[in-house]
């Protein structure tokens, strides 16, 4: 079923930070949507818990150079 997480991600710093975090998190599979803000140090994704982790998600974010946490 559908779940939410919200990470807190630090390092992002414009848009095209945001942009790579989404694309990234899209090739995921299980992954739905994902909003990502650098202002606010904020990804949120929509995922299925039965295919994919916010773990996996955090360390996909983290092989950017990002920091991600919480969730
Ligand atoms: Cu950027």
């Amino acid at each position: 079923m559908s779940e939410t997480v919200k990470m807190t991600v630090t390092g992002m710093t414009c848009g095209g930070c945001e942009n790579a975090v989404k694309r990234t998190l899209m090739k995921l599979d299980g992954v739905e949507t994902v909003s990502a803000s650098h202002s606010e140090n904020a990804v949120t994704a929509v995922y299925d818990s039965s295919r994919v982790t916010p773990d996996a998600m955090k360390r996909a974010i983290e092989a950017l150079g990002y920091s991600a946490a919480g969730g």
